[in-house]
């Protein structure tokens, strides 16, 4: 852990004395049992995490009932600027927090950068948002008569986050949710607990600088247990999930029990459409990204092509050209394209994808295969692979979060590209290679993708924090992020104010006494 200046950032993100599983005392309570993190990259232990038990958890919510209850009275610019110092302190720890995500989760350091930036940025839209937090004015149908609406605090928000972006999800949600009054508690992945702690000693350096109550940002540790305590409590109005649909499911249904609101960013399944006009070499590096970055891991991950078939074989040559160029290793050495998969679950994940598509039918046509000898001793590195096959297979319907590729054929119009786009559960990210105007706006009409995000030109990761990101079908339908995503995080409220001294009723309704 020496190599790549490590030690030196779990130092500066105050890390290196939990190494005994003690809480960090800034408000992350923890007495349960202890999870140790071990590197993806190296398999070396980095530090241990107490998890929460239901007693600490009780703690967690106490204070931040009672945060709330100060929190919402700050005006909602005050609270910006509260945001504001976080990014500040996040630009001044940008490398440290990018190396450690990229050393406990495994993604290449300059996305690791790329994350943090992705938590920058959405700090200065939650900044300007605090002076934004606009609603309607209406003109009554009765005289003398004022209507609007307002936005209030909604209180607690949950937030339970994935593995493989574990610091700009949780941004996304909670600098939004802070901007509009809420105090937040924070379960990361159980794979990623250091990140989640790691950012939590940042947040509460500012709380504590500002003299604020600490239960504005609380971190809850474990698996799924200790996220359910969130998700069947009714003091915690919102939870925000990110992970798999099966987990989305669960949530969504115990939080629909209890009538809360869930905000849910699930699987993808993201395809890219290449029809004859398009330029191949874009095509390639969008392609290739968008299937290898961060090993495949991404919830925007490429993982169909669909390619015209006038077409296929030039793509299909150019991209396994570009698949011979990969290097993938210590995803620290910025030499290397492709690090590890997260764990040895997924890598086994990862093989069983491979057998099954060769069981239906396909076709691998850049092998795959586990990587093992100096280097690699995590066992968690693998290549990149790529099979033709069939939009109906079983595996090809399914998300495996893996460096695998599936090539589809289609041929005639891209009506038919779409239709095969399209048919699939999950209903995320999609994009359009093609120079040709009519294919692009019948790809973004409403017949065209029916996913949250449709791109022209761009491949399916790496959208900007600016627009409202998720996704519709078993994706969830949650939106986070920009656009308007920040009123999810807030209560509406309708007010009619009546300055006359008469009492007419709406709808025209007599009513004398
Ligand atoms: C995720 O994988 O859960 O669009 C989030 C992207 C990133 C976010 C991905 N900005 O690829």
């Amino acid at each position: 852990a020496t190599a790549f200046g490590i030690n030196k950032a779990l130092d500066q993100l105050g890390l290196s004395e939990i190494n005994e599983g003690t809480s960090t005392g800034l408000n992350h309570f923890g007495s349960g049992e202890i999870i140790s993190s071990y590197s993806p990259v190296d398999g070396a232990l980095i530090g241990k995490v107490k998890t929460t038990s239901p007693a600490d958890y009780e703690k967690v919510m106490e204070t931040a009932t009672s945060s709330f209850k100060e929190w919402r009275l700050m005006p909602a610019p005050q609270r910006g600027e509260i945001v504001r110092q976080f990014g500040e302190k996040l630009r001044e720890l940008k490398e440290p927090l990018g190396k450690l995500v990229s050393y406990e989760m495994g993604k290449s350091y300059q996305e690791g950068l790329g994350e943090v930036q992705e938590m920058i940025d959405i700090c200065d839209f939650a900044v300007g948002l605090s002076r934004q937090l606009h609603g309607l004015t209406m003109h009554s149908e009765r005289p003398g008569h004022r209507m609007y609406e307002q936005y209030h605090p909604l209180g607690i928000v949950g937030i339970i986050s994935a593995f493989n972006f574990p610091v700009a999800v949780w941004a996304w949600n909670t600098a939004l949710a802070w901007v509009c009054g809420d105090v937040c508690v924070w379960k990361p992945s159980e794979k990623t607990p250091l990140c989640g702690v790691a950012c939590q000693n940042i947040i509460a350096q500012v709380i504590k600088e500002n003299n604020l109550p600490e239960g504005i940002s609380c971190l809850i540790n474990g698996d799924y247990k200790v996220g359910e305590l969130m998700t069947n409590d009714s003091r915690v109005p919102l939870v925000s999930a990110t992970g798999s649909i099966r987990m989305g499911k669960i949530v969504a249904q115990a939080v629909a029990a209890r009538l809360g609101k869930s905000l849910l960013e699930l699987g993808g399944n993201n395809a890219i459409i290449v029809t004859p006009d398009a330029d191949i070499k874009m095509t390639v590096i969008g392609a290739v990204f968008g299937a290898v970055g961060t090993a495949g891991q991404r919830c925007t991950s490429t993982r169909r092509l669909i390619i015209h078939d006038s077409i296929y074989d030039k793509v299909k040559d150019a991209v396994v050209a570009a698949y011979k160029q990969l290097r993938i290793g210590n995803p620290l050495d910025e030499n290397n394209h492709v690090g590890p998969l997260i764990d040895t679950d997924a890598v086994s994940m990862y093989k069983k994808a491979l057998e099954k598509v060769v069981a239906e039918g396909g076709k691998i046509i850049v092998e795959g295969g586990v990587l093992a000898g100096e280097g690699y001793e995590s066992g968690c590195y693998v290549k990149p692979a790529i099979a033709e096959a069939q939009n109906d297979f079983e595996i090809v319907q399914h998300e495996t979060f893996a460096p695998v590729l599936y090539l589809l054929k289609y041929s005639g119009d891209v009506e038919n590209a779409i239709a095969i786009q399209n048919g699939v559960v999950q209903g995320l990210s999609s994009a359009i290679m093609t120079n040709n105007l009519r294919e692009a706006e019948r790809f973004l009409s409403a017949w065209g993708s029916d996913c949250g995000i449709a791109n022209v030109n761009i491949g399916t990761s790496g959208a900007e924090i600016g627009g409202a990101f998720g996704g519709e079908k078993e994706t969830g339908g949650g939106r986070e992020s920009g656009s308007d995503a920040w009123k999810v995080y807030m209560r509406r409220q309708t007010n009619t104010i009546n300055y006359t001294t008469e009492l007419p009723l709406a709808q025209g309704i007599k009513f004398d006494l």
